[in-house]
């Protein structure tokens, strides 16, 4: 088709936005046949920093790079876009308690639920990657009732690229060789990556590692630890793989998964496996046709379901704060 396919992307100031906007704009989220226009949303005093990042999008003379807007009003910049990717949010400040957090990251997602809700076309997908990213999700999507639900999702494609690649590096095998991997719950500490149903060359991986210890004592945590690993070592917070994921999400949504594999996205629960309904939740999903579902089926052991369970209730109080808060 040669409309273009309009891709809004929040925050695009930012270090994610540096890597994010030059891979949309190359195709790798749509492909190379597809026309790309990309509506850039920041704060006003971030407005002159994209324009210089605008500037080297134009340098690159992208074949698939239809056009590219930017503005901080996001009724503007958000008319008509088929996927947004809200990556901008505030970060935690030193003494920045999790209700101050909540409180600010809900002055940005309410309003932008708002404005998708009026002007994004009618197939928008929304994608939230700024943190607490499931619970933005969750206030975007509660101030968009005409959206459907199952149209907001947040990101745990980079927990999940993390744990699949964590498993290959012990095995010694390629990535290519991982699958059905998923990250239950809250993109945050909490989360749980799962080796009980993942696959390694079509065996199961928890039987194929065979060691408990590591599996609970070294994989858990430095999948759910990777983050404050990445900014110990770069002094900044991750940035390429978190686009590369957020690529990874918004392409599989259209896409689709192949068969015999799926991925993990935290998308509305509709109560599956005990998780409270209406929480934005990361489940295993596959994806036909642009529409996720869950996996259904999994059986669910007491140390799974006591990770799953941890996770679900941190959500839960999320869920509670945002609510007192008026949010939601
Ligand atoms: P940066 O601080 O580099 O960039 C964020 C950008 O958002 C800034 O340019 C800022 O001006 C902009 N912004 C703030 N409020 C805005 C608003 N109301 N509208 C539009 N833009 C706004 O952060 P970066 O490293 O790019 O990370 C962005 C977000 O991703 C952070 O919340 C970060 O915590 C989160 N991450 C999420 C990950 C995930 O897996 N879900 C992993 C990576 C990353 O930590």
């Amino acid at each position: 088709s040669t409309t273009p396919v309009k891709v809004a992307v929040t925050g695009a100031a930012g270090q994610i936005g540096y890597s994010l906007l030059f891979r949309i704009a190359s195709g790798a989220l749509l492909g190379p046949d597809t026309p790309v226009e990309l509506r850039l949303l920041e704060i006003t005093p971030a407005l002159k920093a994209l324009e210089g990042v605008v500037m080297e999008l134009d340098d690159c003379a992208f074949p698939t790079l239809a056009g590219v807007q930017i503005g901080d009003d996001a009724t503007k910049v958000f008319d008509g876009v088929n996927l947004a990717l809200l990556v901008g949010a505030r970060p935690r400040g030193p003494g920045m308690e999790r209700g101050d957090l909540l409180e600010a990251n809900g002055g940005i997602f309410a309003p932008q639920g708002k404005a998708l809700n009026e002007v994004a076309a009618d197939d928008i997908k929304v994608t939230v990657t700024g943190n607490p990213a499931n619970t933005n999700a969750l206030i975007a999507m509660s101030n968009a009732p005409d959206i459907p639900t199952e149209r907001f999702s947040a990101l745990t494609r980079l927990d999940h690229n993390r744990a699949i690649s964590q498993l290959a590096a012990k095995l010694g095998v390629p990535v290519t060789e991982i699958k059905k991997m998923t990250i239950w719950g809250n993109h945050s500490a909490t989360q749980y990556p799962d080796l009980f149903h993942a696959e390694v060359s079509g065996k199961n991986a928890a039987e194929t590692v065979g060691d408990q210890d590591w599996l609970a004592g070294t994989f858990i945590p430095t999948v759910a630890k990777r983050g404050a690993a990445i900014i110990e070592a770069r002094g900044a917070s991750s940035a390429a793989s978190a686009a590369s994921a957020t690529i990874d999400h918004a392409r599989t949504w259209v896409q689709g998964t192949p068969d015999g594999d799926w991925v993990s996205m935290a998308v509305r629960s509709d109560g599956s496996y005990g998780v409270q309904e209406g929480l934005i939740s990361s489940f295993p999903v596959t994806v036909k046709d642009g529409q996720w579902s869950i996996v259904q089926g999994l059986e669910i052991d007491d140390f799974s379901r006591g990770k799953i369970d941890a996770s679900v209730a941190e959500l839960a109080e999320e869920r509670d704060a945002v609510k007192g808060l008026g949010l939601i």
